[in-house]
């Protein structure tokens, strides 16, 4: 292939040229919520991708845009995934927003790192992943990961996360999810 670069609005997370535009909206995000969505046609966020061939060798990536709100206690947040090649890892920048990446291994550890302007998260292998948006502004990132990482997401739709991040009087709190591991 040859070389070829993309402009990223930072503050938006736009990319120009835009090659693959996903959308979430609430209906998609049934079920991983403790409350139902609520008006299932809203926006919850987009993934915005530049493509490179899926495998090893190559870096694709993608802004992510997730909106505020929230579900019941719960803030507005991605599905969340697995890679389906277990030991791929991922690199998070975050360009605008505030949010909280929380993360766990398929044996019930989880961990929660800040998501600011300028945070790089190292998502290892082997952790699922999901952005979850705290703030009352869009929360953007940018996102790089192995051609062969892929998605996993019928884990999580499975089991859950072990902990949820919930809206406290405090600020957002990380709770354990009573539904954990339930099919
Ligand atoms: C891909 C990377 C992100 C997410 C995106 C949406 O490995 O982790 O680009 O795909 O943030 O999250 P999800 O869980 O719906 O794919
Ligand atoms: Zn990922």
């Amino acid at each position: 292939m040859d070389p070829f670069s993309t402009v990223l609005d930072l503050r938006s997370g736009a990319l120009d040229p835009v090659h693959k535009v996903t959308e979430r909206r609430l209906g998609d995000l049934d079920g991983l919520f403790q409350a139902p969505v609520g008006d299932p046609e809203r926006l919850a966020y987009r993934v915005l991708e530049i493509p490179a061939p899926h495998d090893n060798a190559n870096l694709p990536s993608s802004t992510t845009i997730l909106e505020p709100g929230r579900v019941g206690e719960e803030f507005f947040m991605t599905k969340g995934h697995f890679h389906a090649n277990r030991d791929r890892a991922e690199i998070y920048l975050t360009l605008a927003g505030e949010g909280r990446l929380l993360m766990a291994t398929e044996d019930g550890r989880a961990h929660v790192e800040e998501m600011r302007p300028g945070t790089v998260n190292y998502v290892p292998g082997h952790w699922a992943h999901r952005s979850v948006n705290v703030g009352d502004e869009p929360l953007v990132f940018y996102a790089v990961y192995p051609g062969d990482a892929g998605y996993d997401y019928g884990t999580i739709e499975e089991r859950g996360f072990p902990a949820l991040i919930v809206a406290g009087s405090d600020g957002p709190r990380v709770v354990p999810n009573p539904r954990y591991g339930a099919s």
